[in-house]
């Protein structure tokens, strides 16, 4: 006995050595689950698929009520390509008689499986089973029991003699009626199959004692994980509050270990983030099935923080546009004002005859011109103050300019013959129009961004 107890203790201290050294175990949240928000309000649990009597809610998912003759399973929609695994499941087996049934399930099978006779799942599967038997069929006297049973496929469980013949390992445990939820660990690592057990007495995740372990175990590559279970003429609730997976693969090389954050962290991190992935995929499915016929709202939506970048970057880039052109169109307005004036001075000069009056139109032009520049550069330099009155006054100067361009153009026509080298009037005109339109285009643009300015500051 002592001799037992002596390699007991060998097996725990040298599997804590590899827990701590070896391993390097990443968590699987497409293969998880745990409350709270386990379920959407439709009742579906984020990666997994659910069939029979389990229900899923907020905290956990009674696979069956204590009713007799149900079955209820869960399984993960995701096949696990990971070769070696970690998997910790709470639950609660409760029930108001002394002796219950039938019990529950964890799995990791090549295919998912369906409704059946093996603590709800199908018989002949491939792959691991490890069962939580509360009922005692063969009258041994050793339920309830946990127990680890290794199928290739081929062979039916034998549910009449608690499969004592077929199981690899096991130990026998009450975890009926805990105050606390029990909890098993099965770890799968090179081929060596080991299962920790927690008996629901304490919260504490150091409570866990060695239950079974076997070497050269050949499970299947890639599977799912599930978690099933049944009750017959005596029935419990048969409750799972966690499921949580973790891959396990050889340690880090010291060189991954330097590229790798802090183990605790990244743990931490992996957990969250799959917690929020959870809570995102709950989300997702609350809102396909309250609007069905709309598309992924990341789709059509963007957040008001993105809509409001977005049309701050817009604004900004029209405004450089804009203000690129409005400073080229304005060089070769002034030089068409210019090249019109020197003509003007070159006819007079030569003797020709000069309407006065369309001097003073050009000249009045030219001042207006100026004052344009002059306001559209104020504007530019000034953020904050309000637009509206240099609007009004570059409304009313544009009125002018148009007025005088029409004067103009009727007496440049009139003297068109005297003043063959003078600008053609459409030519001018098609500059001024320009300028007009970038201008009141800018004007609009920078209000734009002023008021975006604002909802920010
Ligand atoms: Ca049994
Ligand atoms: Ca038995």
């Amino acid at each position: 006995m002592a001799g037992h107890v002596a390699f007991l203790f060998l097996v725990i201290f040298f599997d804590a050595i590899l827990a701590d050294e070896g391993r390097h175990s990443r968590f699987e949240y497409k293969l998880s689950f745990k409350g709270p928000h386990i379920a959407t309000k439709q009742g579906a649990v984020p990666f997994w698929a659910h069939y029979g009597s389990a229900i899923p809610s907020d905290e956990q998912i009674r696979i069956t009520p204590s009713l007799k003759d149900q079955r209820g399973g869960l399984w993960t929609k995701t096949i696990s390509s990971t070769e070696f695994w970690e998997v910790e499941v709470f639950f609660k087996i409760s029930g108001r008689g002394r002796v219950g049934g039938d019990g529950l399930a964890v799995w990791f099978t090549e295919t998912a499986g369906l409704p059946g006779p093996v603590f709800g799942s199908s018989d002949k599967w491939k792959g691991l089973g490890l069962f939580f038997d509360s009922f005692d069929n063969d009258g041994e006297q050793n339920n309830p029991y946990v127990m680890a049973m290794v199928n290739d496929g081929d062979v039916n469980y034998d549910h009449f003699k608690d499969g004592n013949k077929q199981q690899l390992g096991g130990c026998m445990r009450d975890f009926r009626n805990r105050p606390y939820p029990v909890r098993a660990k099965i770890r799968y690592y090179n081929n060596v199959l080991t299962v920790f057990y927690h008996a629901g007495m304490t919260e504490k995740s150091d409570d866990y004692e060695l239950c079974m372990r076997a070497e050269n175990v050949k499970l299947p590559k890639s599977g799912y994980f599930g978690v099933t279970a049944a009750t017959g003429g005596l029935a419990d609730d048969h409750d799972v509050l966690k499921f949580l997976t973790h891959s396990l693969t050889p340690p880090l090389t010291e060189e991954q270990k330097k590229k790798s954050i802090n183990e605790a962290d990244r743990k931490k991190y992996e957990e969250q983030y799959g917690e929020f992935s959870s809570k995102l995929e709950t989300q997702k499915e609350e809102f396909k099935k309250d609007h069905p016929d709309k598309k992924p709202a990341e789709e059509k939506y963007e957040t008001v923080y993105e809509r409001d970048v977005r049309l701050m970057y817009e604004a900004q880039q029209e405004m450089h546009k804009i203000m690129r052109a409005l400073h080229g169109k304005t060089g070769e307005l002034t030089q068409e004002v210019n090249n019109l004036h020197s003509a003007v001075s070159k006819q007079q000069n030569s003797g020709g005859s000069v309407d006065y009056s369309m001097r003073q139109d050009i000249g009045n032009i030219v001042s207006l011109q100026n004052d344009v520049h002059r306001y559209v550069k104020d504007i530019a330099s000034r953020i904050s103050n309000s637009d509206v009155k240099k609007l009004e006054q570059i409304e009313q100067n544009i009125r002018t300019i148009l007025e005088n361009v029409g004067h103009l153009i009727s007496k440049n026509q009139d003297n068109k013959k005297s003043c063959p080298s003078c600008v053609s009037s459409s030519y001018f005109t098609f500059f001024l129009c320009t300028q007009i339109v970038i201008i009141v285009g800018y004007a609009l643009y920078k209000n734009q961004q002023d008021k975006v300015h604002k909802k920010f500051y």
